[in-house]
């Protein structure tokens, strides 16, 4: 049986990979994430990232097919290593109108039933204090505020074109961002639990 995957949704510090770490943790979810992928292969020097190293200090968008080439690999590790997984979070991915079409390949490559997008709602000004506040505490090489303010401007062009692209399709849900953690923790959990 396909297992069902659905992907967080929002802007660069709207908390995807704060929650996605919950879900994963408390839910028995799979979580992959696209920014970690690559953060992780350029640790290690992988060759196909160090492309992308320079576009991410930007606050650019890695070119779609990277992205998708890098994602389908992990996916193909984590789905073998992790036989029974209650589903999978895509964190960062889709990005554009262009990764929503790939993304169709992908679900069927791996044998995925894609639920929905889940959108967690944060005003830029908030969104800009957490990630400065990242800035102090994780060194980010991609959170000073110049580039900050880049991603939000490439979020807003390219990102955000998705929301009707999924409201169209009656696949987009959304709950506010703001509040402590198990606060937006426990406004996500009985959407994900309607997709059951
Ligand atoms: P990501 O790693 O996805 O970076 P992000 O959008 O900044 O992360 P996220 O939104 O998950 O941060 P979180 O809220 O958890 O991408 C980085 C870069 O990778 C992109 O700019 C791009 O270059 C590249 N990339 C990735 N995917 C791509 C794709 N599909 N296509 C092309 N390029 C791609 O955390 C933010 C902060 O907020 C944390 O410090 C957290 O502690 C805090 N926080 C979370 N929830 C909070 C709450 N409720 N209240 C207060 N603070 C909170």
């Amino acid at each position: 049986m396909a297992l069902p995957a659905f992907a967080l949704f929002g802007p660069p510090g709207c908390g995807k990979g704060t929650q996605a770490v919950m879900i994963k943790d408390r839910m028995g979810f799979l979580h992959v994430s696209t920014g970690d992928i690559f953060r992780n292969a350029i640790a290690r020097k992988d060759p196909q990232a160090m492309e992308a190293q320079e576009i991410m200090q930007r606050g650019e968008l890695v070119p779609d097919e990277l992205i998708r080439d890098m994602l389908s690999k992990e996916l193909s590790i984590l789905l073998a290593e992790s036989k029974d997984a209650k589903g999978l979070i895509l964190d960062g991915f889709p990005r554009t109108v262009n990764q929503a079409d790939l993304l169709n390949d992908l679900l069927k490559e791996h044998n995925l039933n894609f639920t929905g997008v889940l959108a967690l709602e944060v005003e830029e000004e908030e969104l800009v204090q957490r990630l400065l506040n990242r800035a102090k505490e994780q060194g980010r090489a991609d959170d000073t505020e110049e580039v900050i303010r880049e991603r939000m401007r490439v979020y807003r062009e390219k990102t955000q074109p998705l929301e009707d692209y999924y409201k169209g399709k009656n696949m987009y849900y959304s709950a506010g961002g703001v509040g402590s953690l198990e606060d937006v923790y426990n406004r996500i959990v009985p959407i994900i639990e309607s997709w059951n």
